[in-house]
């Protein structure tokens, strides 16, 4: 099946930029556009392709430690930028780095599962509003976001997103998701029955580390700027 693991901004973030997407759409040139659907609103972290059931049981207890090691953070939409002519998204601040260290954890995770991850591209943090089949001057469309700031939520759990493509032909349809599994981020709470400590068991149950592959190195979280 075909997965992705993203961040999904509550429902009331979400509904903050539907005014927004309104305008964008009554703009120009918006009616050629694929516009995506709210209920889908996500800022991808790691796009996994297809994966194989069987390696759905290590892929998950990864993805799992992977959340467990990145605490919650804050985070909120700000402003837009695109993708070349094809792509036209809403952006983040707050806690980027964070961010981008959990992104950074997913691709770890999935690339030790085995699966073939794309080459490690620049993460830039974006939640897809529209794409275009041909090449289009989306900066006026991007502009138009510009001071536009959500309401700050704690981002608290990854989500493992599964993605139907339309299979129907029809001009326009969107891909269907579903989220399989939401992990939360930070320590899991150890509760001790009876006030007696439990034992550590991490070492003998989880096996091999995934690693940390890094720190945030990157200082450009720039906004706007064409290209990937
Ligand atoms: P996008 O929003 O920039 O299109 C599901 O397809 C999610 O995975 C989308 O958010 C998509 O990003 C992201 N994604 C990243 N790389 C992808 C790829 N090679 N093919 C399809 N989707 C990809």
């Amino acid at each position: 099946m075909r997965l992705f693991a993203a961040v999904l901004p509550p429902a009331e973030v979400r509904k903050e930029l539907d005014p927004v997407r309104d305008r964008l759409r009554a703009m120009p040139g918006a009616e050629g556009m694929r516009w995506t659907g709210r209920e889908g609103w996500h800022f991808t972290l790691a796009f996994l392709g297809e994966v194989e059931d069987a390696l759905l049981p290590e892929l998950t207890a990864r993805l799992e430690r992977a959340g467990r090691r990145t605490g919650t953070f804050a985070l909120r939409l700000r402003g837009g930028g695109h993708f070349g002519g094809r792509a036209l998204w809403a952006g983040a601040a707050g806690d980027i780095a964070t961010l981008r260290r959990l992104a950074e954890r997913a691709d770890a995770a999935a690339r030790r599962s085995g699966l073939p991850m794309e080459e490690h591209r620049h993460y830039r943090p974006h939640l897809t509003l529209a794409h275009s089949r041909t090449d289009l001057d989306l900066r006026p469309y991007a502009s138009a976001m510009d001071g536009f700031e959500g309401t700050p939520w704690e981002v608290a759990d990854m989500a493992l997103v599964r993605s139907r493509l339309p299979v129907s032909g029809v001009r326009g349809e969107q891909p269907r998701y579903e989220t399989l599994v939401r992990f939360p981020l930070g320590p899991a709470r150890q509760e001790p029955p009876n006030g007696r400590t439990q034992g550590r068991t991490q070492g003998r149950t989880q096996g091999k580390p995934d690693g940390d592959p890094g720190a945030d190195h990157d200082p450009g979280a720039g906004r706007g700027a064409p290209g990937r």
